[in-house]
């Protein structure tokens, strides 16, 4: 079925999960409903403070452009607007866009009658966002421990609140989530190849199929996970990696305030050695 048959025919009503048929409608390719208007909303007042706050500093060089959350000294209460009250309003705005989005997804799932995974790959991304400006900082007392948005700047709190603990890279959520990020790659650098090279054979030979691959990886490595399993394997180690890099943040400052290397220090402190 061609794309312009299969459109005509699953572009119907229905799957909605607010608004019944009041924004069931598609502008162009593009799907609407509730929660693209909603998605909109946010997008507009949010990237709107983000100039207005641009305005304000006069700095238009984009690499610099920063939007700082509040002092420390404000706590978990409201900061004046231009006192970092602009970032807790992009901060809502941001998280009301990415809910949105997240929830136009799942409505588009069920127009289509497919499973919910896109959306809750979508939502373990947001997870580790809401992680970094809400539960850290709730943890932690004061909105001030939230990131500031700003390319240059961010990068700058990363580095800061990473040395903050000495040598990041002792902490052993994070050496998890490095070690899934690799994986995922690995996978995913597998699994292209296995199917770039199924499909491009070598000149003057038909095109293969699903029979090779498997039987490349069995002759390789005694074992092929199959093509479904691959997909599953690629979506798991992902989501973990995520997870691991919410953890491995939010550990930090609430649950373990010295030095990484130190946390090791159970080691040496175990009685088999006395
Ligand atoms: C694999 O076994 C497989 O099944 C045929 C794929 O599907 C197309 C793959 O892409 C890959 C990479 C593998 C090999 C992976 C493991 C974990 C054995």
């Amino acid at each position: 079925m061609s794309m312009l048959n299969f459109e005509k025919k699953y572009r119907v009503r229905g799957g909605t999960l607010v608004g019944g048929d009041l924004f069931d409608f598609w502008v162009g390719p593009f799907y609407v409903g509730f929660f693209g208007v909603l998605t909109v909303f946010f997008t507009v007042v949010g990237t709107a403070m983000i100039l207005y706050s641009t305005a304000l500093d006069g700095v238009w060089n984009v690499w610099k452009i920063n939007i700082a959350p509040p002092d420390l000294k404000y706590g978990l209460g409201l900061a004046p607007l231009k006192e970092g009250g602009i970032w807790q309003v992009v901060t809502v705005c941001a998280l009301g866009a990415f809910g949105s989005w997240a929830l136009r997804e799942v409505e588009i799932a069920r127009k289509l009658g497919m499973g919910l995974h896109v959306p809750f790959a979508f939502s373990v991304a947001i997870l580790a966002y809401f992680t970094l400006v809400v539960i850290r900082p709730v943890l932690l007392g004061a909105w001030g421990h939230g990131f500031p948005y700003g390319i240059i700047s961010h990068l700058d709190w990363v580095s800061n609140v990473g040395y903050q603990y000495l040598h990041f890279h002792y902490n052993p959520a994070h050496m998890i989530a490095v070690s899934l990020f690799f994986a995922a790659t690995f996978a995913l650098a597998l699994h292209g190849a296995l199917v770039l090279s199924a499909t491009n054979p070598m000149e003057g030979e038909p095109v293969k199929t699903a029979e090779h691959e498997n039987s490349f990886f069995r002759d390789t490595l005694g074992y092929s996970i199959g093509t479904l399993g691959i997909h599953r394997l690629g979506l798991i180690l992902a989501l973990a990696a995520v997870f691991f890099s919410a953890v491995c943040i939010v550990i930090s400052g609430p649950f373990w305030t010295r030095g990484w290397p130190e946390w090791w220090n159970w080691w040496l402190r175990l009685p088999i050695w006395s």
